[in-house]
């Protein structure tokens, strides 16, 4: 990372999000070399230097300016951005392109059993989630006065665990929530993956580099449709 004339981008290390970035990365001519243990990966045809990061991190690398560009799920990167509005601190960045990956959706579930009315009958009930500044701004729309108990895992089985009355996590297919005995009531955010730059000019040469990748990112997810 010493290097200030390399591209530094920051992408998932290990996770929903990580295939699909490399391959895109791949995909619009950047020749990479990853060993799994590493953090930095070196593109080995252009100054690109790959920052192997937990997505939790990649919002704050880039509003903080570490790195120039991230690959990172809206869900995620919004929740950061109310989180770091809520204390003070800078969220600024660009949003380079929506990606046609990583797609899901925030939503609130209850137990088969909790006799759903709408978001009403949330009044006064513990909601377990990952998401919370996302959660509580849904709250606050809808004037509920609910709560926000965040988990950093495990958020399907709050209720049976006697911890929550319901969930509001990630769903793609819906069979974790039914596998759980839950059922999908709010879907409150939607998401895919998304390529962010960090405010203010780059320099010249890296402003280049990324003008150059757009149109080919473009390129690539027409071909896929
Ligand atoms: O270790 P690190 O912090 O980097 O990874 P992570 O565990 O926080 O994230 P990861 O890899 O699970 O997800 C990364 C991103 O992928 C998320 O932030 C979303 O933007 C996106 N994504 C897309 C999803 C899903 N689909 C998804 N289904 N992230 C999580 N899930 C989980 C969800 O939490 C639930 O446990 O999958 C389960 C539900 O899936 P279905 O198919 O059963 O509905
Ligand atoms: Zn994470």
């Amino acid at each position: 990372m010493s290097d200030s004339n390399r591209l530094r981008i920051a992408i998932q290390k290990s996770g929903r999000l990580s295939d699909d970035s490399i391959a895109l990365l791949k995909a619009i001519g950047v020749k990479l070399q990853i060993r799994d243990r590493l953090l930095i990966a070196h593109a080995t045809n252009l100054p690109i230097d790959l920052l192997r990061v937990r997505d939790d991190d990649i919002p704050g690398l880039v509003m903080d300016g570490v790195v120039d560009l991230g690959f990172i799920g809206e869900n995620e990167l919004e929740e950061k951005m109310l989180e770091r509005q809520a204390s003070g601190k800078k969220f600024e960045f660009k949003t380079l392109r929506r990606l046609d990956y990583g797609g899901c959706r925030l939503s609130i579930a209850v137990p088969n059993e909790f006799n759903y009315q709408g978001v009403q009958s949330l009044e006064g009930k513990k909601v377990a989630t990952t998401y919370p500044f996302l959660l509580e701004r849904f709250f606050k729309e809808n004037n509920v006065n609910a709560s926000a108990v965040m988990l950093t895992g495990s958020v399907e089985v709050a209720p049976r665990a006697g911890v929550a009355d319901a969930i509001c996590d990630l769903v793609s297919t819906g069979a974790t929530l039914e596998a759980n005995g839950l059922q999908e009531e709010e879907e409150i955010f939607q998401s895919k993956a998304v390529l962010i730059q960090r405010a203010g000019e780059l320099p010249e040469a890296k402003a280049q580099l990324v003008s150059r990748f757009l149109p080919r990112i473009d390129g690539v997810m027409q071909a896929k449709e």
